[in-house]
């Protein structure tokens, strides 16, 4: 029904190492649905110029010295589209994005879900949180903004909300990389307490990395990644540039020692819209999905040494 086979979309990394599904470890879930979006358009575009970009990506990561898609990478095809002619109801892209994600859960897949819009984000959470139902798990954003307003142009569905929604089920949270907060969102994080690492004192101060780890209270932990809180000038391709953002090294030392550290259960990499002209944003974030994969094949130790 919303699963849509009319556009054809290409596998991460390429057909020649793709897996399939019983045999992946990981699913790469594309989700291009947009329909909150304030500032600049294009995010339902943003999951298949990231598996294109993926094309371009070097198997070997230099980093772990090693090629990683021996893991199984399985794509997944796109769900709650909006790029066709009929529109998708936020409620609706909710319910299956959930559903979706708890069918991935249950046969023991490690999901990276690829927005999309960013209130996205809420149905992939309902899912962890019905697989967890013992035990709770911290949602880690990365984002230039709080997301912590409880509406938005009428609507709590609204991407600039997705952090309220995970506060109001009750899980912790940490906030990575934020420089964008309105006078209602500061109140709230100092009212709650919420764990809050701010891109100026990322920038500032080196050992922010090992305070942020330290925050995270539970040992399982979903990491929600809205691209915007990367620095522009490595992600022009936002829906809502902010500059002052994290630089790829802050960012993949923080991943690897978060995946070190914790049972990381599941990802999704947000808000895309890409430019036309570039692919530097793109192939940025193709290159960041390959580095999630990397770092939890050698957290779970899926790989021969
Ligand atoms: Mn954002």
């Amino acid at each position: 029904m919303l699963t849509q086979t009319r556009i054809e979309t290409v596998p991460f990394l390429g057909a020649e190492v793709a897996a399939e599904y019983d045999a992946a470890k990981v699913v790469i879930l594309p989700i291009p649905f947009e329909a909150t979006t304030t500032y600049r358009r294009g995010c339902e575009n943003g999951p298949d110029a990231i598996l294109e970009a993926s094309q371009q990506v070097e198997y070997y990561d230099e980093e772990l010295e090693q090629e990683l898609w021996p893991v199984g990478i399985y794509t997944h095809q796109p769900i709650a589209d909006t790029r066709g002619s009929e529109p998708v109801p936020s409620e609706t892209m909710l319910s299956v994005a959930a559903q979706t994600v708890q069918s991935l859960i249950a046969d023991h897949k490690f999901v990276i879900a690829l927005g999309g819009e960013h209130s996205i984000t809420t149905g992939i959470v309902e899912a962890y949180r019905q697989a967890n139902p013992e035990e709770s798990f911290t949602v880690v954003q990365i984002d230039a903004h709080g997301d912590l307003r409880h509406e938005y142009e009428g609507s709590i569905h609204n991407h600039a909300c997705i952090m309220r929604r995970v506060v109001d089920m009750g899980l912790p949270t940490v906030q990575i990389g934020i420089r964008s907060i309105c006078k209602e969102e500061a109140e709230l994080i100092k009212e709650k307490q919420l764990r809050v690492f701010r891109a100026r004192e990322i920038a500032m101060q080196p050992d922010w990395i090992e305070r942020a780890v330290a925050s995270i209270p539970t040992s399982k932990v979903f990491f929600t990644i809205d691209l915007d809180g990367i620095d522009p000038t490595l992600i022009p391709g936002v829906g809502t540039p902010e500059p002052g953002g994290l630089n790829w090294y802050a960012l993949t030392t923080f991943l690897k020692q978060v995946f070190e550290t914790r049972d990381v259960i599941g990802c999704d990499v947000m808000e895309l819209a890409p430019v036309s002209d570039s692919v530097v944003s793109e192939f940025t974030a193709a290159k960041l999905v390959y580095k999630l994969i990397g770092y939890q094949a050698l957290a779970k130790r899926w790989l021969a040494e």
